[in-house]
């Protein structure tokens, strides 16, 4: 199974084309931009969010309801670019163009951000041909494509669940949902500013992040995800590039401003002698083999154990800053203030609701290409056979 995206910042659309869903997969446009729309919240997103309302279009591939196993095309359009018809067009500027609408290139990279080197590898003098696509708008489709993949995942009954643990250095108390199901802990942050499961510490992001603002700065963050229903056995120790635990990774990072993962424990894993790192195995007739910890968070030699996923990303503050740092104008090399661009303080809630989507994405992804499956009843009883055999073992 596979997708991509199209599209810029500021350009018409969003779109992408998923490829390899079976047939018979229950998908609601209404549950798309339910996700759509926690993607566009949390507290700390700037003005662009305000002209926005992100909902999506099913081109192709689902009929009354369904999916018909053919490419699934998803469109979200910009409601911005009636701003900017004429800047990203893809026709050649017009001769009479306003001088003033060129204001818009962009000669002073932003550090931290791809501009610099975006333009050096495609020879870009325009800044603005860089940042138009390596913006952070690009998730929004990508919660799109994850959402599809929630659905899938739903009716084989795994559920997943994203948070916020940390942002610029205050931590939430997880242990106030230790034992709660992903949808328990769904109803919780629902209700929260920052999507965390901790209202006091809650209230101390939502006050740091004021304070980012006023001060024209941005400040990052941690999120959690958590994957619970799967079988034992998604992934692979054969493969190395099938390797669950590798592809998550792949996914956590490939969020725009991400720089960090780890899984269970993870970094303390370093600290802790072998005895109390590793979860002991154990036996019920009723629930086959489980463990009796989960420091490794639901994979061993890169497939599933069966445990729930439970793995971190670390999201850096968002590079583009009202108090811009030294940077160097690409014409003429003079140091300058870096371009200052429309931003969010904090994007670390509105990024947990990326990361559920991306990791969804990538489990129903490995799901699909193990087993293959053309329509949905056949994954359906492939996934039960799966849990039976695991249980019989
Ligand atoms: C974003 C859209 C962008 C930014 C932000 C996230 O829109 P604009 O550039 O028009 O303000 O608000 O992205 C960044 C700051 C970035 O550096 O990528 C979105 O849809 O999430």
């Amino acid at each position: 199974m596979r997708y991509l995206t199209a599209g810029e910042s500021h350009g018409p659309q969003l779109t992408t084309i998923i490829e390899g869903l079976p047939s018979l997969l229950p998908i609601s446009a209404e549950k798309i931009n339910y996700d759509l729309k926690r993607r566009q919240g949390g507290h700390g997103r700037g003005r662009r969010m305000q002209i926005e309302t992100d909902t999506v279009e099913i081109m192709s591939g689902v009929r009354h309801g369904k999916t018909l196993g053919s490419p699934v095309a998803l469109v979200v359009t910009n409601d911005d670019w009636k701003h900017w018809t004429k800047i990203m067009g893809a026709a050649e500027l017009p001769e009479d163009i306003d001088p003033s609408e060129m204001k818009r290139q962009i000669s002073r990279p932003r550090p931290g951000h791809a501009d610099l080197v975006g333009g050096i590898k495609y020879g870009h003098r325009d800044l603005r041909n860089v940042l138009e696509r390596s913006s952070a708008r690009e998730t929004t489709v990508r919660v799109a494509v994850g959402s599809v993949a929630k659905a899938l995942l739903n009716e084989l009954g795994i559920s997943i669940v994203s948070y916020v643990t940390e942002i610029a250095g205050i931590k939430a108390d997880v242990s106030k949902v230790a034992g709660k199901s992903a949808d328990e802990i769904r109803t919780i942050i629902e209700e929260d500013p920052c999507y965390t499961v901790d209202p006091e510490a809650s209230a101390k992001m939502v006050e740091a992040i004021d304070a980012a603002k006023k001060a024209g700065d941005s400040i990052g963050g941690i999120v959690e995800v958590v994957v619970e229903g799967l079988p034992a056995g998604i992934g692979s120790y054969v493969h190395y590039d099938r390797k669950l635990d590798g592809k998550l990774a792949q996914a956590m990072l490939s969020i725009n401003a991400f720089k960090g993962v780890e899984f269970g424990i993870g970094f303390e894993a370093a600290r802790r002698p072998g005895s109390q790192v590793h979860d002991e195995i154990l036996w019920d007739e009723e629930n086959g083999y489980t463990r009796r910890t989960n420091n490794l968070g639901g994979l061993e030699g890169g497939m599933t154990t069966g445990m729930p996923i439970v793995m971190r990303g670390v999201m850096k503050p968002i590079p583009t800053l009202y108090k811009p740092l030294n940077s160097v104008d690409i014409e003429t090399k003079e140091t300058f203030k870096a371009s200052v661009e429309r931003s969010d303080s904090c994007a670390v809630p509105a990024a947990s609701v990326v990361a559920e989507h991306v990791i969804a994405w990538e489990i129903a992804a490995a799901i699909i290409d193990q087993f293959h499956s053309d329509q949905l009843p056949q994954l359906k009883a492939q996934i039960e056979e799966m849990h039976k055999l695991a249980k019989e073992f």
